[in-house]
């Protein structure tokens, strides 16, 4: 029977792997095979004057990253990987893999990004690249058991919707019958209706579509949101639910993956403690007019160059809260004392925004009057802003971006390293 790569060991006795072909070396009378499965790498050595004539025949055949599967004794030998080795009696060529390599996976010859997103099931079978998927999947793992052990209950909404949540320039229009159809910006509308159904803390992790037409290094046109809704909180406490939640995931990750984390030559995460800081809106554009020495208005958007010199001044994660109403979302609930300034926030690292967030406007009149203000005709929201009028309770939530959490986490440089198959402006396929 076949046992993982990473049991073997001299005491195994006889042993069954299977695996890719790592490397091969052809030393004339000895041939050494690299077997690599997803736990790690076996030498098997064959002396070809020992070995029988289907095995001679078989290693002939086989080519690097073919899979085969092997068996033998297992033998202590100093120089070898994980101190050990395998002599086969068999040796099955199981699939044989082309050549030439699209990609190289033992990494000697380098490839740029697209070429590596291009042959992405090659690229993946590199140790660094698994590492960061194993480290996603634990980020997966650590979030939902949080939330589930904090009574959330986790939902799904659709992602085929009729009305934009975030502004209309960013729609992926979509043929649906005979309808006007979009695909989903953010689960927004739906998560604040389940609240009006009573479910009161709510999470989805599920695709969000941005048809955003630049193309930069931390934006994608299909991202993964981790959506939460809490009933009867306001921003401060989704705030604190926001930072422990990132504290945990950081933890978890630390404690759990090791070898990803060996893998991607990290020896220990830079855990953020909270409490973040919080940085009220005005104060931040006053540190980015002073760093960059351009002028921001009070009221304009924080842009890259802005954000990178708040995120170098603060230096840690931190919020920024309130924003003026006039540039957020129209659900964001403004202070009841100045409205021109309302309950939302973003959480930050220093090096881009990882989520937004506020309370909601939970008074009907008060969001038809928000919709409109913003230009927009509540009519089109109809379905939404229904349930305001059946005993809505106040609410407040975020939207954390799961590609972004994991690239400022290990430190990548490209949003794209941290999804399979990333959606771009020029990339459909894979
Ligand atoms: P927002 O639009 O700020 O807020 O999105 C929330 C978070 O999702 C991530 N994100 C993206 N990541 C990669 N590429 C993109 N194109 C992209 N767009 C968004 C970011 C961002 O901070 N409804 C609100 C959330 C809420 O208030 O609950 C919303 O969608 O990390």
């Amino acid at each position: 029977m076949r046992i993982p790569i990473q049991e073997v060991t001299p005491e195994t006795g006889q042993a069954e792997v299977i695996g890719w072909v790592h490397e091969v070396r052809d030393l004339g009378g000895l041939t050494f095979f690299l077997i690599r499965d997803r736990t790690g790498i076996l030498q098997v050595t064959v002396p070809k004057k020992k070995v029988s004539a289907e095995v001679l025949s078989a290693i002939k055949e086989t080519s690097r990253e073919s899979i085969v599967r092997v068996s033998g004794v297992v033998k202590a030998i100093d120089k070898a990987p994980g101190g050990r080795e395998l002599v086969p009696d068999t040796f099955e060529l199981v699939c044989r893999c082309a050549s030439p390599l699209p990609l190289d996976v033992v990494e000697k010859v380098p490839a740029d990004l697209d070429t590596r997103l291009d042959a992405r099931f090659l690229d993946a079978r590199r140790p660094r690249v698994t590492a960061v998927f194993q480290v996603r999947s634990q980020a997966t793992k650590a979030v939902c058991d949080y939330l589930f052990s904090r009574g959330f209950l986790t939902i799904t909404t659709p992602k085929v919707v009729a009305a934009a949540t975030e502004g209309g320039t960013e729609l992926f229009p979509i043929a649906y019958f005979e309808k006007e159809a979009f695909l989903n910006q953010s689960p927004q509308l739906y998560k604040q209706m389940m609240m009006g159904a009573g479910f009161e803390k709510v999470f989805e992790i599920g695709p969000i579509f941005r048809a955003e037409e630049h193309n930069t290094t931390k934006h994608l046109n299909e991202a993964t949101s981790i959506d939460v809704e809490v009933s009867f909180a306001d921003h401060h406490e989704v705030m604190r639910l926001l930072e422990d939640l990132v504290v945990h995931v950081y933890r978890s990750v630390q404690e759990t993956c090791a070898g990803p984390l060996d893998a991607l030559e990290i020896r220990e995460l830079a855990i953020p403690e909270a409490p973040f800081d919080r940085l009220p809106y005005a104060d931040a554009i006053g540190i980015a007019a002073k760093a960059t020495g351009e002028p921001i208005q009070y009221g304009d958007d924080i842009g890259t160059v802005a954000e990178k010199a708040i995120g170098e001044h603060m230096g840690a994660h931190y919020f920024i809260t309130d924003w003026p109403t006039a540039i957020k979302p129209y659900y964001a609930m403004p202070y009841e004392d100045d409205p021109s300034v309302c309950k939302a926030f973003d959480l930050m690292h220093p090096r881009m925004e990882l989520s937004s967030g506020s309370q909601r406007v939970h008074q009907h009149d008060l969001l038809v009057h928000q919709i409109q203000s913003k230009g927009l005709s509540p009519e089109s929201f109809a379905f939404y802003l229904t349930p305001f009028l059946y005993g809505m309770p106040p609410h407040a939530g975020w939207g954390l971006g799961a590609e972004r959490l994991i690239m400022t986490m290990l430190g990548l440089g490209n949003i794209r390293e941290a999804v399979l198959f990333p959606r771009d402006r020029h990339r459909l396929t894979p």
